[in-house]
């Protein structure tokens, strides 16, 4: 038994995954920026296989979306097609930069039997109430009669055709990502994530600790206005109430003066319109006003377009003595200002004007006036959130059909899946919302419900809804309830859909029974490092955190965290500075670059350009010089190579034998906190330090291949069949160093205070001795002590290796 725990554990510090975002296969290609990505892991992935880690590198394709749907529209060819064809070309390419893929893994998101999870996913989001169908407004262009992503418009315009985009309401799936919000915040800590991910993670999801509070409006019974604060504590101060111009109060409050009303709404639509909204200030005197619980003041109830109708209670206590948003409109509509904390920044603040709770600090305060509020039932705490539920809904062809179907007949009875005979043995994990009734998921059985035959004509036809709804045949069925007529849902799902849990499939990829067998999850999960674009801080790592969420509650994956690291790359310009793009003309094609100077060139370039994370613009400069360091590698290859070759048993010279040792120490420490290019830097000092008769033995030269080959796979596969070293540099092992022989450059310097020696302290040898103070300074205990006493002088004698503080 203890055993098998052992190997277990074994295995699972052997088990390495390593995951960069998998790209969409547009028509343009692979370009730079994916090779300079793709590069990067690459190259840690081969270090890590040579270390003897079981690596998980996957790659495979987010194919489904809307660039390659429009092309297929203009064209009339079938967007399955467009993608076969796209992914052969992104797939040789990468063949060509020499990324070594376990292609036996490779998925294909539009593929159906990816899709069939994808979908079976949304079912059991559904099934456990996480799903429902809202009206939300959709950007739609009468023109095209279609709907649009918020790509497609350009400055108000519909980009095909020009036309004015006017909102429209649609019913649209929606997932209950909200439900999640807290784990999404709080389980942040148990990942490494850089700083300003979970800073974006966080400030998406947008949690304010706050209370809400009830203001009895005066004159109509029993209806309170409740606001949310943050600052329960300037209560004092509350010199008006505003609503949203939606709150559903207001149909009671300007029963007297509609006209009035609608001549209000028009003016903050005008502002909107002429993108001045963030600065306008709109108010709308309601005629009524409330209550301060507190103190029982009277204070008016306003409308105001600043007020955000779907955050928090939509309503909130205007203090404008302590808030620049609320003491503008004070000001515009002569409102009182009342200060109510003195020093009001930091804690350091105290009530003023504030009865008995005056002299309070703001906590102390807060306290005592949210108990006071609190049991008469007037106040409580609450949270708020700026996350919105995902809209799941997309008006399109080219996307996993939703696997829904809604009978008329069982919805007029009131039949929900709940109410079926497999739905009231279910167990939800959430309780369903309501207006569900006559939407069924298809059996899972008949998944995956598979996109209609691409047709040109129905394709391109107008709808009011999607080009879905053009396929008469697809979209009518059979009510598996009560067998009765029934319409498919013609929506598809959103791009986010298959890339939020793609990185499960890798892990079994074939699986047609489960979307992947949980031992094989136990043993992959969490991704130990995870390498994607600075675009996708937000919503693909928070859509995907979601879904890992959900799918371990219901017990199909285990843990809390989908991926343990993450890492932001930057990018590559263009080589004016620009972003590269085809109207700027400033693309530069990686294939072409392969092409002229080689793939190791560009390698070596890309890695040697700067940290990982920075943005850089090429430069053919840089090439080139890469190119002749190449070329100087190869030639000291070869050299070696053959002296070898003539020669046995040579054996390394003692300085050549430090330098390797250096070699593969700083390399490697390099290669695993991803600083590529001060790798690159160190190999290039190395072989500028090596002498030019320096022997190598047959060993040490294979260890400096099995280092290079992760930067320079073709040249040293190249190199070793033609020296005829056939022992396989690629399953060779990464070299070992020896810290003995590390320390063999090393001198100690003795340290001493007015003569006596205190400390002895190790440099390596070719630190320049006016470094040497410095150097010492580093160290915080020695440093500690020298603080302390007055300097006179200091004396260095670089041969004795000493150096003596005088005071
Ligand atoms: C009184 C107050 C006094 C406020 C003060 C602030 C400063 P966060 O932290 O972003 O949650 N607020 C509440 N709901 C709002 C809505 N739907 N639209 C616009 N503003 C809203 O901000 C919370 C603060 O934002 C709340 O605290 C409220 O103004 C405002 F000196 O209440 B405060
Ligand atoms: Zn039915």
């Amino acid at each position: 038994m203890v055993k098998k725990i052992m190997t277990n554990k074994k295995n699972l510090q052997k088990k390495l995954y390593a995951l960069v975002e998998f790209p969409y296969p547009s028509g343009k290609g692979l370009h730079m920026g994916h090779a300079f990505t793709f590069n990067l892991m690459d190259i840690f992935v081969r270090k890590k296989r040579l270390e003897g880690k079981n690596v998980l590198y996957p790659m495979g394709w987010d194919a489904f979306g809307l660039p390659t749907e429009n092309y297929a529209r203009k064209l009339g060819v079938d967007p399955r097609m467009v993608t076969k064809n796209n992914i052969a070309r992104f797939k040789k390419q990468m063949t060509l930069l020499g990324l070594e893929y376990d292609w036996d893994r490779e998925i294909n998101t539009s593929d159906p039997q990816y899709y069939k999870w994808t979908q079976w996913i949304f079912e059991q989001l559904f099934k456990h109430g996480l799903a429902y169908k809202k009206e939300m407004e959709v950007n739609w262009c009468p023109q095209c009669q279609t709907a649009l992503a918020a790509e497609e418009v350009i400055g108000g315009k519909c980009e095909r055709c020009g036309a004015e985009v006017i909102f429209k309401k649609l019913p649209q799936w929606m997932l209950k990502i909200t439900n999640y919000a807290d784990r999404l915040i709080d389980e942040l800590s148990l990942v490494d994530f850089p700083e300003s991910v979970v800073t974006a993670q966080k400030n998406w999801i947008g949690r304010s600790k706050g209370f809400e509070i009830k203001f009895p409006i005066i004159g109509l019974n029993d209806k309170n206005i409740t606001v949310f604060t943050t600052r329960i504590e300037t209560i004092f101060g509350v010199s008006f109430l505003a609503l949203s111009p939606d709150h559903p109060l207001i149909s009671c409050l300007i029963k007297s003066q509609k006209s009035e009303f609608s001549v209000f709404q028009q003016r903050i639509e005008y502002a909107k319109k002429i993108n001045n909204y963030k600065n306008t200030i709109e108010g709308f005197f309601t005629g009524f006003c409330a209550l301060n619980p507190i103190n029982q003041e009277k204070i008016p109830i306003y409308i105001a377009n600043f007020v955000v109708n779907d955050y928090a209670t939509g309503a909130i206590m205007g203090v404008p003595a302590h808030d620049e948003r609320d003491l503008a409109f004070a000001k515009k509509y002569n409102l009182q200002i009342k200060k109510v904390i003195i020093n009001d920044t930091g804690q350091q603040g105290r009530l003023i004007n504030s009865g008995e709770f005056n002299g309070l600090t703001i906590n102390v305060a807060r306290k005592k006036i949210l108990e006071k509020l609190q049991n008469k039932g007037i106040a409580i705490t609450k949270k708020s959130y700026r996350l919105r539920d995902w809209i799941f809904s997309r008006q399109r062809y080219w996307g996993e059909p939703i696997p829904m179907i809604f009978c008329p007949h069982c919805a007029s009875k009131k039949i929900t899946w709940w109410d079926t005979k497999e739905g009231k043995k279910f167990k939800p994990l959430f309780k369903p919302e309501s207006g569900l009734e006559g939407w069924f998921p298809i059996p899972e059985r008949e998944l995956p419900l598979l996109l209609p035959e691409f047709d040109k004509t129905l394709f391109n036809q107008k709808t009011n809804s999607s080009p879905l709804a053009n396929y008469k045949e697809w979209v009518e069925t059979k009510c598996y309830v009560c067998g009765k007529k029934a319409y498919r849902e013609t929506d598809v799902m959103p791009n986010w859909a298959g890339s939020s849990w793609y990185y499960i499939r890798y892990i079994d990829p074939a699986n047609n029974k489960k979307l992947a067998d949980l031992k094989k999850i136990k043993h992959w999960l969490p991704v130990d490092i995870y390498l994607g674009g600075s675009e996708h801080t937000t919503l693909h790592l928070l859509y995907s955190r979601f879904w890992y969420k959900f799918l371990s509650d219901i017990g199909v994956v285990v843990g809390k965290e989908p991926f343990n690291k993450r890492l932001t790359h930057g990018m590559i310009l263009g080589e004016d500075g620009q972003k590269m793009s085809k109207s700027r003309g400033n693309v530069v094609d990686p294939e072409e670059i392969v092409n002229k100077y080689g793939a190791d060139a560009l390698r070596l370039y890309l890695a040697f350009i700067g940290p990982y994370d920075g943005v850089f613009p090429w430069q053919t400069t840089g090439i080139n010089g890469m190119k002749r360091f190449l070329v100087r590698l190869e030639s000291w290859i070869d050299r070696i190579g053959n002296q070898l070759k003539n020669k046995k048993n040579t054996k390394t010279d003692n300085n050549t034998c430090i330098l390797i040792n250096k070699l593969i120490k700083e390399v490697g420490e390099d290669i695993d906190s991803f600083k590529m290019n001060t790798a690159i830097a160190k190999i290039m000092s190395f072989f500028n330090e090596i002498n030019n008769n320096a022997r190598v033995s047959r060993s040490d030269f294979k260890k400096i291949l099995i280092i290079l080959s992760c930067f320079i796979p073709f040249t040293i596969k190249k190199k070793c069949k033609e020296l005829g070293i056939n022992q396989k540099i690629f399953g060779g092992k990464w070299p070992k160093y020896n810290e003995e022989l590390l320390k063999i450059g090393e001198v100690a310097w003795l340290i001493q205070l007015n003569g006596r020696t205190k400390w002895v302290m190790k440099f390596s040898a070719d630190t320049p001795a006016d470094k040497i103070k410095e150097k010492i300074f580093l160290n915080e205990k020695i440093k500690d002590y020298l603080d302390k006493v007055n300097i006179k002088r200091v004396i260095i004698i670089p041969e004795r290796h000493l150096i003596n503080f005088v005071f």
